[in-house]
Parts: structure tokens; sequence; C-alpha cells
């Protein structure tokens, strides 16, 4: 890693942060990820990825700029990645899942009592030990929750921060609200980056992101088998990094293991014993590094089989038409790929229920973890009539509230354990 030292220190991160920071990566990543048994050798690549996560990939964007290419970063799926594609740029998701950064976020965002992505993401900024925000020419924000709304007025004054306003509900006229906010951002990248965006450009960036789409739906697939041929925790891992892994790149390589996967359902192959209780995670997001929930399920001889979150199927099932040929019908096609996610921050939110529902089945799963943010108010509030709808199937669930920190992991290592036991019961 020191061997970017030079180009951190031109990024004017605080390097002395960035090493504290830093350093407890790799005994974490090995206990977690690399001891673990019968692991599928194309995970080799992300390991890869993790061991130089702050170098490789940020040289990449550095020369994008370099050749007058725009770098954006955002935080959530509503973010139309296409329209930056278009452009002949780069787009990232940042990393928002690490205690270390909430402490200093708490304080500029004048409360602790906030959702610990929020905190962890404006700390990142503030202490400048995320690369990929400094080497980013904005930041994408959304109004899709309180705290994310007045989050943006704080970034813009340490970056560049530009905010799309999602509707909150999926009435026609919140879907013409979205396509012109689709269209704004399509203008502003254009306005920023002297770029102009041609449908032909756009066409081709929905079938790619499509792509990546596509494969990280076959990776899902591998999954809904027993014995199941890749660990939850390798899967979460695989989608946090689709956020800002090259999408060419990382559609070879995902399909690369999905071959490897394949061959091992044919062969009978598992990570977990047949018959390891199969769960389903539901809920708010967990971006790079929160590892946590994934890790006791499995470590008390769970598998994660299916994440209902945006590290998860919300990130991949919803898809762009390929069908528009003008730039105003892609527009209205990016537009319909938001209206059809099914975020929290939407009321009515039904469609939700029926997604969970749909992949208890399709995963065969044995019960369900329904995973809250602290703090994050709509997912908690949606908590209730998911179980219900749960119940009235006979699937187990339960939910926990968590943050990114290790100071309830005892706490939910005994709930956890306790769950899987009633299940197996
Ligand atoms: S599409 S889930 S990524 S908004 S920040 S709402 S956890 S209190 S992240 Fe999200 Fe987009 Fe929806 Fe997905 Fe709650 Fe926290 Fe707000 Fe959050």
């Amino acid at each position: 890693m020191k061997k970017h030292y030079d180009m951190w220190e031109e990024l004017g991160m605080d390097l002395d942060k960035h090493d504290e920071f830093l350093e407890p990566l790799p005994e974490v990543y090995g206990d977690l990820f690399v001891s673990q048994e019968n692991r599928p050798e194309a995970m080799e690549y992300y390991d890869f990825v993790v061991g130089d996560i702050h170098g490789i990939r940020v040289k990449e964007l550095m020369e994008e700029k370099e050749q007058g290419n725009p770098v954006i970063s955002s935080f959530c799926v509503f973010v139309p990645d296409e329209l930056v594609t278009a452009a002949g740029g780069a787009s990232i998701g940042l990393c928002a899942g690490a205690p270390f950064p909430v402490q200093r976020g708490e304080k500029e965002l004048g409360s602790s009592d906030l959702c610990p992505l929020i905190k962890s993401s404006i700390g990142f900024k503030m202490d400048k030990i995320c690369p990929y925000f400094e080497v980013s020419d904005f930041v994408v924000g959304e109004t899709t929750c309180d705290g994310k709304k007045k989050a943006w007025e704080i970034l813009d004054k340490e970056i560049p921060t530009y905010v799309m306003e999602l509707p909150q509900t999926k009435s026609e006229a919140a879907h013409e609200l979205w396509k012109s906010e689709v269209n704004r951002f399509k203008e502003y990248i254009e306005d920023t980056s002297g770029r102009e965006i041609k449908a032909e450009k756009v066409a081709e960036a929905i079938e790619l992101i499509n792509k990546k789409r596509d494969v990280l739906q076959r990776l899902y697939d591998t999954r809904k088998v027993d014995p199941a041929p890749i660990s939850g925790k390798d899967a979460l891992l695989i989608t946090q990094l689709a956020f800002f892994d090259d999408p060419e790149r990382f559609i070879e390589k995902t399909s690369a293991l999905c071959d490897e996967l394949e061959k091992r359902i044919e062969a009978g192959e598992g990570v977990a014993k047949e018959g390891a209780p199969r769960i389903l995670i539901a809920g708010t997001p967990m971006p790079l590094p929160s590892w946590k929930i994934h890790s006791l399920i499995e470590g008390n001889g769970g598998i994660v089989v299916c994440e209902e979150t945006c590290t998860g199927t919300r990130y991949f099932e919803a898809k762009v038409p390929e069908d528009g040929e003008t730039l105003e019908e892609q527009i209205d096609n990016l537009a319909k790929r938001g209206m059809n996610i099914n975020c929290a921050c939407f009321t009515p939110n039904e469609d939700r229920v029926d997604d969970i529902l749909r992949l208890a089945d399709e995963y065969d799963v044995d019960g369900v973890i329904y995973y809250n943010l602290q703090f994050c108010q709509t997912y908690n509030m949606e908590y209730n009539k998911i179980a219900e709808a749960l119940k009235e199937e006979n699937i187990p669930v339960t939910q926990i509230e968590s943050d990114f920190s290790d100071s309830d992991t005892g706490q939910l290592n005994t709930r956890i354990e306790a769950f899987l036991e009633m299940i197996q019961g």
C-alpha cells in the first residue's frame, strides 16, 4: 500500500489517519474471508481488489480525470450510472459502512442520533481518508430521507454536491418528476464535463450496466441451491465491490466466478452443510466494509442466501428497458427503473412486501432477518407489516437494529444463535 503514498498525498488525504483507518483491514479480512473453508477459487480476484482497495482503482480514476472524463460518486441505487458512463466517465458508489469515521461525522452533523450510514459517509470526507471522495468531481445526493437531505448541505461545503429530488410516491406525476430529474442530471453532467451525452452512447451504457445487473442476478441464482456454492459473506462482498469496480472488468470476473459456482452445483459441492438454515436478510444497505451480520449468521452455522437490500437485490433486480432510441425515450426508461425500486422512502410501498415474500420463496429460505440501521425510521416502520405477511406464510422473522460498530456483537450473536436454533427446532 505504501507505494500509493504519492498518489494519496496528491489527492490531499490525511495520510496518518488513513494509515490508522486501514491498519486493521488485512487481519479482519483474513479472519472473515480468506479463512473460509472450501472457498471458490475465483474469489482470488475480489481478495486482490480488497488488498489494494485504495490503490489501482483510484489510479485508474485519476487517469480517467486526466483524459477529461467525469468521475462522479454517489450513495444511492437511484442515481442513474448510465448517464455518467455515456459521458465517458466513471460512476462510483462510496463506502459508508465503517465505524472509524462515525465520530467525526457526528461532530460535523451536530448529532449522534442519526443513521450510521450518514455519519460514516460524512466522516469519510471530513477525515480525508477516502481517496474515492477525493478523486470525484462531484457527489450526487438524493432526497431519500431527512438525514441524507440535510447531510448534503454540509457535504456541499467540502465537495460540490448535486442533489436529485426523488419523489416520495409512485404516481404518474412522480414518474414525471423523476424523469425531469434524470434529465436535469444529464444536463448537469454535460455542463460540468463539457461532454454532450448522445443517444447512441446512452444505449451502449444502458446495455453495459444491465449486463452488470444480469451477472449479479446469475450470481444470486446460484445461491438458490442447497447446499449454496458460495457464502453469503462472499456474495455480499461482491455486490459491495460492484459499486466501484470498472463495469466491464467486473462483468468478466463475476462471470468467471459464476462458471465455477455452476460447476460446483453440478458436483453437489457447497460451502455450508446441506440443510443449514437458509437466511434472507431484508432491510437497509450494508455498504463496505459492513460484514457484521453475515459473519454472525454464518459463524453460527446458518447461510445467508439472499439480501433484499440496496447492497443486494434492490441494486440489480430492476433493469432499464433497452428499447429507447431517442434520448427522450431513454430518459423515460431510466426513470422507469427508479420507480421499480421498492425503497422504504416511498409511500405507500406495498410492492416491497411482495418482493420479500417472492424472494423468501425463490431462495427457499428458512427465516428472515430484518436488518435495520439505527435511526432509519422508514425501514423500521415497514417492519410490522412485513413481519405480519411473513408470519402468515409461516416464515420465521426477527428484527435486528444495529450500527457498524462492534459494541453490540456479543448481544447480536446471542440473538442470532437463538433464532437459528428456533428455526432448526
Ligand atoms: S434506495 S435504502 S440506498 S435511500 S441513509 S434511508 S438507511 S436513514 S440508505 Fe438507501 Fe437509496 Fe433507499 Fe437504497 Fe435509512 Fe440511513 Fe436514510 Fe438510508
